[in-house]
């Protein structure tokens, strides 16, 4: 580990405020009023972005575990992903939530998952009703994107940052009812650079980050595993040394201060919002079948 993500991993952050702990507390008392537990993880990190408390709340409910944002990963990792998923026969689906056809993905699932259900149901003389199901997921991987789609409407408020939705809301749709949930991190996020993952794919609030840090970090990534993705972007030939690439970067850009000292911090946060957003191309921060890839 560089000394980088050394410091990066001892930055005293507060990664479970208090709002967190509630929305889990509320998907707690929540769990038994649905039928399926749709889990949202985001393709470019998906084992990161996997909340653990959140396995353990519902462990014993019929689940999906969704795959969005495949638009922006490595398709090779999420090959592998969708294979190792197969093999451990955990439930899944792969989407873009950006795309029509994912209405259709996911939904099919849905149903086979939860037919047995419906089908003792109706032994048991139940009238049939439309499926319920939770939302859940670390923040910002898509989960009120996913509602609205099933919705077929804007239901429920979306937006790039991390922590949009604030409160649990119910939207009734046709076939299906949805709980959609705040987005839910856990406490201590060191372990396995979980925490540079989840910064990377804007699932941690920007203004408590140490982004020059984590710029360097990221920047280190891409030259060892996306090395042409970095080329291409920025067109300026990195060597392992980020202090120069930053400075080169700051200049190239204007990135300036009034007094024409460089304002690097200003240069940190675009490379980042390049990352987050999908600008340097396709990257995943995670392979399933490589250990040590990031
Ligand atoms: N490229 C791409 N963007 C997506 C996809 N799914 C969602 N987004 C975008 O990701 C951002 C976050 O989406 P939201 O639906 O607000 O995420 P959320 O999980 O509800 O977030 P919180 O409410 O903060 O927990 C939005 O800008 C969406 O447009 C996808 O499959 N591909
Ligand atoms: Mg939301």
């Amino acid at each position: 580990m560089s000394n980088e993500e050394k410091s990066f991993q001892k930055t005293n952050i507060n990664w479970f405020p208090g709002h967190m702990a509630k929305a889990l507390r509320q998907i707690k008392e929540k769990i038994n009023l649905v039928d399926i537990v749709l889990e949202l993880v985001d393709s470019r990190a998906p084992f990161a972005s996997s909340n653990p408390l959140l396995q353990e709340y519902i462990k014993n409910k019929y689940y999906l575990r969704i795959f969005t944002k495949i638009d922006l990963a490595d398709e090779l990792c999420t090959r592998a992903f969708q294979k190792n998923m197969q093999e451990q026969n955990i439930p899944s689906v792969f989407v873009d939530l950006n795309k029509k056809d994912a209405y259709q993905k996911i939904f099919h699932q849905i149903q086979i998952i939860t037919q047995s259900k419906f089908e003792k149901d109706i032994k048991k003389g139940l009238k049939p009703r439309a499926v319920r199901a939770m939302v859940v997921g670390i923040p910002n991987v898509g989960k009120s994107t996913l509602i609205n789609m099933l919705a077929k409407r804007k239901s429920a408020a979306v937006g790039n940052r991390p922590g949009f939705t604030k409160a649990q809301q119910w939207i009734r749709c046709q076939d299906i009812d949805l709980l959609d949930t705040p987005g839910v991190l856990w406490p201590n996020l060191t372990e396995n650079q979980n925490g540079v993952k989840l910064a990377l794919i804007g699932s941690i609030k920007e203004e408590i980050l140490p982004n020059l840090e984590l710029a360097q970090i990221a920047i280190q990534f891409l030259y060892r595993n996306y090395n042409h993705l970095l080329t291409n972007r920025y067109h300026i030939a990195y060597n392992g040394d980020f202090n120069t690439f930053i400075e080169t970067f700051a200049g190239q850009r204007g990135h300036l201060y009034t007094d024409g000292k460089k304002d690097l911090e200003r240069s940190a946060n675009a490379i980042l919002s390049d990352i987050k957003n999908g600008l340097i191309g396709k990257i995943s921060l995670e392979r399933c079948d490589i250990d040590g890839w990031f």
